[in-house]
């Protein structure tokens, strides 16, 4: 992958399809055609050849057997992210089922939870809570073939066919190096893989090893999971222990038109700007912790926040600020019943 983060926008919505109807994704239709065949498969491929050393008849046959799924472009366009106000996105992850499996999932892998903690300085309650959103601790790891995800998406997506076609061609290059049979992994609709829904470049990039059986495998060992995504979080930028977000008491401590309600994810002011402005967060956040606010739309009222850099980094994960609050909302739970029953 190139550094730059990877849009991970749309791929934890699979996780709450899956969520929503017990599962089940529904049946697609599938074209007759033949993305091998197309001018653009073509070129693809010649690329992809040309580019890493694949042999061109080996590329072709597997092309030749992605499938269009109807489906997976349906459920790309209507992203929860992008329809759901925060109460109602909060109540698909924020439930005692959900928190009790989590501490669960803690309590059952103790020993990489903790080592990936030392290791890498990420909270085990937030790799927990990411490992939770996107697969219920690895119960919903997607339906989907991924060849046949990324290639509908590559080639019958136009709005973001460069991003899928380059996942396409990093996904070649994934299953090359782990020696996994491309015509057979399963992921999301968007071809998110294994426990923590890495795409094909994070997998590249930020999968480990983390039993020491020399194969980084996310898709059935949750130990190389939980260390793969301390390891993103780290290399994002999380710090340890520094502060994540906080609920400002006085939601109306900000005017609507406040500039310092920002709608970017990036932190671009600092906590001194809020301070000045009024607002008292928790006397521990220093005044040049990047920051910024954000007015959510709780079940009955609004809800003012302010978050810090360790948000940015949880949302280079899934870039929704919904998806972030839900992650650090779901980890305090795990937290609060995990101490409680430790
Ligand atoms: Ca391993």
């Amino acid at each position: 992958m190139n550094m730059q983060p990877v849009s991970r926008f749309f791929l934890c919505s699979a996780g709450i399809l899956l969520f929503v109807v017990g599962g089940q994704v529904s049946a697609e239709g599938v074209s007759e055609s033949n993305y091998a065949e197309s001018r653009a498969g073509k070129t693809f491929i010649q690329a992809l050849s040309d580019e890493h050393g694949f042999e061109r008849a080996e590329l072709t046959r597997w092309l030749g057997q992605a499938e269009r799924q109807d489906g997976i472009l349906k459920s790309i366009s209507t992203p929860a992210e992008k329809t759901l106000e925060w109460h109602e996105y909060r109540r698909i992850f924020i439930r005692d089922e959900q928190i009790k499996d989590g501490v669960a999932f803690l309590d059952k892998y103790p020993e990489a939870f903790e080592r990936a903690e030392n290791e890498f300085g990420v909270s085990k309650y937030i790799i927990a809570a990411i490992i939770g959103v996107e697969t219920r601790y690895g119960r919903y790891l997607g339906s989907h073939r991924v060849l046949d995800a990324l290639a509908t998406l590559a080639f019958d997506y136009p709005p973001r066919s460069t991003f899928f076609r380059r996942e396409l061609g990093e996904f070649f290059l994934m299953t090359r190096e782990q020696d996994f049979d491309p015509l057979e992994v399963k992921g999301s609709y968007a071809g998110a893989m294994g426990y923590g829904q890495f795409i094909s470049s994070s997998y590249r990039h930020y999968a480990i090893d983390f039993d020491g059986d020399k194969v980084a495998d996310l898709l059935t060992n949750p130990v190389d999971a939980i260390g793969s995504v301390a390891n993103y979080f780290a290399r994002h930028g999380w710090g340890s222990g520094a502060p994540v977000a906080e609920q400002i008491r006085d939601a109306g401590a900000l005017d609507a038109n406040s500039a310092l309600l920002t709608t970017g994810l990036k932190p671009s002011r600092t906590v001194s700007d809020y301070r000045t402005a009024g607002l008292s967060p928790e006397a521990g956040v220093s005044d040049d912790e990047p920051a910024r606010a954000i007015l959510l739309q709780g079940e009955d009222e609004p809800q003012l926040w302010l978050t810090y850099k360790n948000f940015y980094v949880i949302t280079r994960y899934n870039h929704s600020h919904l998806y972030g609050m839900a992650v650090l909302e779901l980890s305090d739970a795990l937290r609060s019943l995990h101490e409680e029953s430790s």
